[in-house]
């Protein structure tokens, strides 16, 4: 699998324990430079790299994070704003919603490492992700109202699904960083870790996630996903449809099975 490369992403492929070919995706984005800032070129490479991680059957577990110590995304690239007519904004917009709707649907759990800044479209891509793991260090901001500018990847409307109405006018109309212990308090991240032991525990999340078994995380992702999109009765329905997919599916007669003989099992 090291065949995998992308200009701007780092890619580790780390075993999942007790499984010869699953493996979790370890991917840092990496402009150093720019504070991981997301240019064409980068968002381009995550097209590419979901490209494959769609196709891939041994993929258990993506993580997604920033490369060095500062900045997990600091937003989408100011730089190329410049040169930007409003047409163009509005087709990079549309670009950047539909690619990162590829990681909410993604048939695998999507972490987001949170290890430092995830500001503006850093962190509508966190949102897009399943989970948010945030370092202590981490800080989090939709700070477009600083630049004349309002969210364009889709943070006006998955942040107050996440957190709620008031707070998420609050972020987006201030612009100001909340601390990864206020992102935890409203409900934006699932857990905040100190720095040093960082990336061994977000490893040990993406490890427990992968003896789940895999297709059951995909309906999951489903039903809920879609869940919030219609009607409290519609919602129901979907839920029901997956569930009975869920129990023709080889994975429920393992899981079934393991538990009445009283062991693990091997999804
Ligand atoms: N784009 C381009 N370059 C950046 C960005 C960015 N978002 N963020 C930082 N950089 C660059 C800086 O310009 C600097 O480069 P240089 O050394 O060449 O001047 C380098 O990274 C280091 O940054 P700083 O020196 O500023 O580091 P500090 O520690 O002083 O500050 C901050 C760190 C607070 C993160 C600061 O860099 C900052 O405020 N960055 C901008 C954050 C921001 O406003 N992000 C939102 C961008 S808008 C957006 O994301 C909209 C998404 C939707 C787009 C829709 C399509 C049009």
């Amino acid at each position: 699998m090291s065949e995998l490369n992308f200009p701007h992403l780092k890619i580790e492929f780390h075993n999942v324990e007790n499984h010869e070919s699953a493996k979790i995706w370890w991917v840092s984005l990496s402009r150093p430079e720019a504070l991981n800032a997301l240019s064409r070129e980068v968002l381009s490479s995550l097209a590419q790299l979901l490209d494959v991680a769609e196709k891939d059957a041994r993929l258990r577990v993506l993580v997604l994070t920033g490369d060095g110590e500062k900045a997990f995304v600091a937003g989408a690239d100011i730089k190329q704003f410049e040169a930007m007519s409003p047409k163009a904004a509005e087709e990079f917009a549309r670009e950047g919603q539909a690619l990162f709707a590829r990681f909410e649907s993604l048939p695998r759990p999507v972490i987001a490492a949170v290890n430092g800044f995830a500001l503006g479209g850093g962190l509508e891509l966190a949102m897009a992700c399943d989970w948010i793991i945030a370092s202590e260090s981490a800080k989090f901001a939709l700070p477009e109202c600083t630049l004349g500018l309002i969210p364009g990847f889709g943070g006006t409307v998955r942040l107050p699904r996440r957190i709620g109405t008031a707070k998420a006018l609050e972020m987006a109309m201030t612009g100001s960083q909340i601390k990864a212990d206020e992102a935890l308090r409203i409900g934006l991240v699932n857990q905040v870790i100190p720095a040093a032991e960082f990336k061994a525990q977000v490893l040990a999340q993406a490890q427990l996630l992968s003896q789940r078994a895999p297709g059951a995380l995909s309906l999951i992702k489903k039903s809920i996903h879609s869940g919030q999109e219609c009607s409290l009765r519609e919602a129901e329905g979907i839920e029901a449809s997956l569930f009975g997919r869920a129990f023709e599916s080889p994975e429920r007669t393992e899981g079934v099975r393991a538990f009445l003989e009283k062991r693990k099992p091997q999804f």
